[in-house]
């Protein structure tokens, strides 16, 4: 896949999740990601339904975290794989009749993402390049220097994530970063449209 720019990741938003959704199509964001670990699987379910009934027939990519029964279901694009997930290649044997299940690969090292590359994804994630405040036990920053490395090595589109926000998304894009994902930025904000117009209008220009 080529690059996508902004990766909006939804999880506990302050406002609906319908309502970032619909900013993001609305704005031409390319990828977003559902990422709602409490949630029981019907609740799940029907929202990620309800994400996908926005997304439908717009330029925006929905992407179901962890699951891809849920992804299948819903009629995802595709399923996000964490280090402690299923492995790319059993992602792939449960949505391959699709025939466009796109899948992507958390990963926080450079060893984890050469081996994640390994397995074929349509992208990876590299972070958190900052300190971050979503994840309850983050792995170790890795700042913008190594992301470099990654970035340089892969070849397929790198999304880089962690604590990324208005005042340091420069340097993330000065390291060469083409994909950004966020959820604090987006979720965290009252003002999360106009937050999303901002990133995805930066992330255009780059
Ligand atoms: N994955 P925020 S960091 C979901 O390092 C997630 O792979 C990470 O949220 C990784 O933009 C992270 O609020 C949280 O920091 C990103």
């Amino acid at each position: 896949m080529k690059d996508f720019g902004l990766y909006v990741i939804i999880t506990s938003p302050v406002v609906m999740h319908e309502k970032i959704a619909e900013s993001c199509v609305r704005h031409g964001v390319e990828m977003i990601q559902l990422r709602e670990k409490n949630l029981c699987d019907r609740d799940l379910l029907a929202l990620a339904k309800r994400l996908k009934s926005i997304t439908a027939g717009s330029q925006t990519k929905l992407i179901i975290n962890d699951r891809p029964d849920i992804a299948l279901l819903c009629g995802a694009d595709g399923t996000h794989a964490g280090q402690d997930d299923l492995k790319a290649a059993e992602v792939r044997s449960l949505t391959s009749e699709t025939g466009s299940h796109l899948i992507g690969i958390s990963t926080h090292n450079f060893e984890q993402a050469k081996e994640a590359l390994s397995e074929n994804p349509d992208y990876i994630g590299f972070g958190p390049v900052f300190p971050t405040f979503a994840k309850r036990k983050p792995d170790p920053v890795t700042g913008t220097d190594l992301l470099k490395q990654v970035l340089e090595f892969s070849e397929v589109p790198v999304t880089a994530i962690g604590g990324i926000n208005r005042h340091n998304i420069d340097s993330v894009i000065e390291a060469g970063a083409k994909n950004i994902a966020m959820i604090s930025a987006v979720c965290k904000s009252e003002k999360y449209d106009e937050e999303i117009r901002f990133f995805a209008d930066k992330l255009r220009k780059t």
